[in-house]
């Protein structure tokens, strides 16, 4: 399994769905009595995730490790730490988890890598992690391959990344290495970094297997999800080769989505359908997307309203409403890009390119003045919360400065 990214929910009821698709895959895996468990990459979203995270991910690696089943690890590119500062790392202390890569440089500049042998199985297990800054090109390009591609034996080679010969719809951009510079020789090949499972045989790669997400890592992948995108990861049967891929489904949640198409309308007849669609579906328990898309004929983005659809949902029970109006344009009024030498050049730049298509009555928003005043505001709104400060405590704060600002009455 891969690219479970626990501790990417922010939301406590999606929180409870990533903990228990990564319970389910688990139990799954304790009461199947499988042989070991191989997570290449990303298994948690941060290297260093909040406690509460780790707590559980602790707890559960714990009854896996009382099952006797191994679990061997590479980093991902999200939970990659280039100095073992990863709860990973602290994983791999305990025991409960083992560190897959093991590398040496070389005195002629290349990397040799070690296998780590399976005690039950006899399979023979080498990978690298998925790094950070696009160094994995690199490191494979100094492998030194000769001895470790002929090693004789069950081979598994863990790997985290996009490999060119087969990418798919995912919409994952980025570096996609050739599939060339994977050693050649193994029997199977455990890939991390696509969220979609995907599964196929190269004449000198037998099978290389994402098995995708358990739940989600991106945003992008809920919505994958709702559109019907199963999730989960794969049973490997083998002997002297692989037998069998099986794909398990793990279910998480149900969807709602609602798509509305923007382009040549005004905001109020975007509004009416969105309020429309929205009294048509039944939100209680489920996760509702709404995407609004496209280019209005007249007024600004913000006059399409989602807060009173967002709050009906909430109230009727949906999990999380989740709005994208990232493709939601404006033929009238459109916020401009602008440049400058540092932060604060840039800031005042976009404000006057902004404001300059403004027209309103009130004159100190406009101009030199309305550029200013935007200014103070951002900066206002920008202060972080303080150490020690509540958040009841912090939310007022900053809304009574920034009233003042706009010379207003905090009458909350
Ligand atoms: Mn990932």
């Amino acid at each position: 399994m891969s690219d479970i990214h626990l501790g990417f929910q922010k939301h406590e009821s999606l929180q409870k769905i990533e903990q228990q698709v990564f319970e389910k895959a688990l139990d799954e895996c304790i009461s199947r009595q499988v042989d070991f468990i191989l997570i290449p990459g990303d298994l948690f979203h941060v290297n260093i995730p909040e406690m509460r995270v780790q707590k559980f991910a602790f707890a559960k690696f714990r009854q896996v490790y009382d099952a006797g089943i191994p679990v061997y690890v590479v980093y991902g590119s999200h939970d990659f730490s280039p100095v073992s500062n990863s709860v990973i790392d602290l994983l791999a202390e305990v025991g409960y988890i083992i560190k897959v890569t093991r590398a040496t440089s070389n005195e002629d500049d290349t990397i040799t890598l070690d296998f780590i042998i399976d005690e039950k199985t006899g399979a023979k297990i080498a990978g690298l992690s998925g790094l950070k800054v696009g160094k994995d090109r690199e490191w494979y390009e100094k492998l030194d391959r000769s001895g470790f591609e002929a090693e004789s034996g069950f081979k598994i080679f863990l790997f985290h990344g996009g490999i060119a010969d087969m990418k798919t719809d995912s919409g994952m951009d980025g570096d996609h290495m050739p599939l060339s510079l994977l050693p050649k020789g193994f029997s199977y090949y455990a890939g991390g970094h696509m969220h979609k499972f995907n599964h196929q045989k190269f004449s000198e790669y037998p099978h290389v297997v994402y098995p995708g997400t358990l739940f989600a890592g991106y945003h992008a992948d809920l919505e994958e999800n709702a559109k019907g995108q199963q999730r989960g990861f794969v049973i490997v049967e083998f002997e002297d080769m692989v037998k069998s891929v099986e794909f398990i489904p793990i279910g998480n949640v149900q969807y709602e989505v609602i798509e509305v198409d923007a382009n040549n309308r005004k905001a109020d007849s975007v509004n009416l359908e969105l309020e429309q669609r929205s009294k048509e579906i039944d939100p209680a328990d489920k996760v509702v997307i709404i995407k609004v898309q496209g280019e209005l004929t007249s007024g600004k983005t913000a006059d399409v309203d989602v807060s009173a659809v967002r709050e009906r949902l909430s109230s009727l029970g949906s999990l999380i409403v989740n709005i994208s109006k990232n493709r939601l344009t404006s033929k009238e009024y459109a916020i401009t890009e602008a440049k400058g030498n540092d932060k604060d050049e840039i800031e005042t730049n976009v404000f006057k390119e902004n404001i300059g298509q403004l027209r309103f009555d009130h004159k100190e928003l406009l101009g030199e003045k309305g550029v200013e005043l935007a200014k103070r505001l951002l900066r206002e709104l920008g202060q972080p919360q303080l150490v020690n400060e509540k958040k009841n405590e912090y939310i007022p704060r900053v809304r009574g400065s920034a009233l003042s600002i706009l010379g207003l009455e905090d009458d909350s």
